[in-house]
């Protein structure tokens, strides 16, 4: 007997982790969906009792589950009966959305909290499919459905789906969440940052319906070798998927043509064009897409562009472009915390703009869709990057899986959008020899999924000479990057501004170079002379010096200094100054914009156009 009940539980565990395998759904974006946005009631739970019994024993791996399980919703059945927790006299958080910035007493919380969805559904029409479908849940997420788990997802920046088909009732589901934030050492970021940790269901949670054989994803893009040639996959997922007729059309191109998906459903595509209108800054064209079946239809609007490098240049179909850019971190003025709606989107890449800018880093993981959806209709060069901040376990092969899983999802999610130009692997990370081969061997796994793009990290500089005057790149990573890019807070954390002017760059490697971050912190409205740490002038001034001094590098390509908003961060506690917040902004957290705005904003001003 005892036997029996220890294997039990290893069996549903085995169960559980299998269910967590299941593969991203392309393009949800454009997919007819039913949304669960809004109002969602959490029990904040800081010792995860509604996840494992007073023996500290997880109850999803016990059948039957107990009703002291928070994800089986249950009730007293009777006046007597004891139930020490009710979803629905308790507190609510809308969702999408962190809980720190919604709850005073959430502000610096850092654990479990359970969500509760309760919703009707009408009944799919016989073969149809629903998969229920999360922009990103930070950090991990334990999902169950009707009292049955999903699985669990890892990563808070990605997102992931389950099929939940058969489990779906026409009345009163309920869909629960168990969140928790907590930092760990092993994980993706690892326990240290210089960004506040938002817990909660950060971004919009949906019902997909499909058909029961449907286009599950596609990627369409030029050929980097060739700029007259389209080129990509469909993948179709269902019981018909094998030996099917899709067509793809492009109207505006007067493309349509038939393919035949192989026995695995899945089919390349390879298309001769001409006269295309190509995607760019100044011309950020997209065309219509739709791919149909018998069974199903998708629609998207794809960017067509080619970006490579030559020498120390990088080009936009074939020819040389300067990136001017701006860091990013994933807040907004209109949520005072983790931005995720389009409003939000509209309102940072709208300064963007008027920075007479044409490119984002966007700064230190994956950020929502609507952010990349409207760079390629606004025409703004993106950068995106995977978590791998600092001190990540380099010889723990869980911890390299998770990080090439998060890769694996942006690119998934990302691929055809024309304005992503460069995934980045990784920002400042000390140099080792597991840490290379870690990074190595990310590198590949991008290149594998994505020939069309181009791939960097945000490096460190070193010095070459005794009195810290000359700079180098001594990393052996800057060998597998296309686009040599690094930090430096020469000015800041370095000396005083006026250092810059002493400083010699020698550099080896022939391969472009982008500023990934400079800055100094400003208070607005805090003014002094320029010397004046934390005074408007002092940031106006390290700009001024750091872009004659940055103008000197013959192989620079581009910047993206640090950053656009002043963004919330743990590491900064200085009181009147900083209140808990990084203040490298060009524009405070409410949105007023601080002097060195102008300085970068005349500058590229001044810069060649695009
Ligand atoms: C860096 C980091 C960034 C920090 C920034 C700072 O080098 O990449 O995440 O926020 O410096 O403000 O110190």
């Amino acid at each position: 007997m005892k036997s029996f009940r220890f294997v039990l539980p290893v069996i549903l565990f085995c169960l559980t982790e299998l269910h967590a395998q299941e593969s991203l759904l392309g393009n949800a974006y454009m997919r007819a969906s039913t949304s669960l946005d809004g109002e969602w009631k959490i029990i904040i739970d800081p010792y995860e009792n509604g996840y494992y019994d007073y023996r500290h024993e997880a109850f999803d791996t016990q059948q039957p589950a107990s009703k002291n399980a928070y994800f089986t919703n249950s009730k007293p059945k009777n006046k007597s009966d004891l139930v020490e927790y009710d979803f629905d006299a308790s507190e609510s958080l809308q969702v999408p959305g962190d809980w720190n910035t919604q709850m005073d007493k959430l502000l610096y919380y850092e654990g479990t909290v359970w969500y509760k969805k309760s919703f009707d559904y009408h009944k799919p029409q016989a073969g149809k499919r629903v998969f229920v479908y999360f922009g990103a849940v930070n950090y991990r997420a334990d999902v169950y459905l009707n009292g049955q788990k999903l699985g669990t997802h890892i990563g808070g920046f990605t997102p992931f789906n389950y099929e939940i088909t058969d489990l779906l009732k026409e009345k009163g589901n309920f869909l629960i969440l168990k969140v928790d934030n907590t930092r760990k050492k092993e994980a993706v970021p690892t326990l240290n940052t210089d960004w506040w940790n938002y817990g909660g269901i950060t971004r919009s949670v949906e019902l997909i319906e499909t058909s029961g054989t449907f286009i599950r994803d596609f990627s369409l893009q030029l050929n980097p070798e060739n700029q007259q040639e389209l080129i990509g996959s469909v993948t179709l997922d269902g019981p018909d998927k094998s030996s099917k007729n899709l067509t793809l059309s492009v109207p505006e191109l007067k493309l349509e043509t038939s393919l035949r998906t192989d026995v695995n459903g899945k089919v390349t595509i390879k298309q001769k064009v001409s006269r295309l209108d190509y995607w760019s800054p100044q011309n950020p064209h997209l065309y219509k897409v739709i791919l149909s079946t018998a069974a199903d239809t998708l629609t998207d609007k794809v960017g067509l562009r080619t970006i490579q490098t030559r020498g120390n240049d990088i080009l936009l179909n074939g020819k040389p472009v300067f990136l001017k850019g701006i860091s990013i971190h994933e807040e907004s003025p209109l949520t005072g915390g983790r931005a995720n709606s389009k409003a939000d989107a509209e309102l940072l890449l709208g300064w963007v703009k008027e920075l007479n800018a044409n490119f984002v880093r966007l700064a230190h993981y994956p950020h929502n869709e609507h952010m990349v959806r409207l760079a390629d209709e606004m025409g703004i060069l993106v950068w995106e990057e995977n978590p791998v901040y600092w001190t990540i376990q380099w010889d723990n092969p869980e911890t390299y899986a998770n990080a090439q899983k998060q890769l694996t999802d942006l690119i998934t999610r990302d691929k055809n959008r024309a304005s992503v130009i460069i995934w980045s692997m990784a920002n400042e990370t000390p140099t080792s020899a597991p840490r290379l081969k870690f990074l190595n061997k990310l590198a590949s796994h991008a290149r594998e999924l994505d020939r069309s793009r181009l791939l960097s990290a945000a490096l460190e500089q070193s010095t070459l000479d005794e009195n810290g005057m000359v700079r180098t790149i001594n990393d052996p990573f800057a060998a597998t990057v296309d686009i040599l890019s690094f930090n430096q807070y020469i000015g800041w954390y370095d000396g005083l501004p006026a250092k810059t002017e002493e400083i010699r760059w020698q550099i080896s490697q022939q391969k472009p170079i982008l500023i990934s971050e400079f800055g100094a912190g400003a208070k607005y409205g805090y003014h002094g002379d320029r010397l004046t740490r934390w005074s408007e002038e002092y940031q106006e001034y390290l700009y001024q010096e750091t872009l004659k001094m940055l103008d000197k590098i013959k192989q620079l390509r581009g910047m993206s200094p640090w950053l656009l908003m002043d963004f919330r961060s743990p590491r900064r506690p200085l009181a009147g100054i900083q209140d808990g917040y990084n203040r490298k902004g060009l524009i405070d957290e409410k949105g007023h914009k601080k002097a060195a705005f102008y300085v970068l904003q005349k500058y590229y001003a001044q810069k060649a156009p695009d």
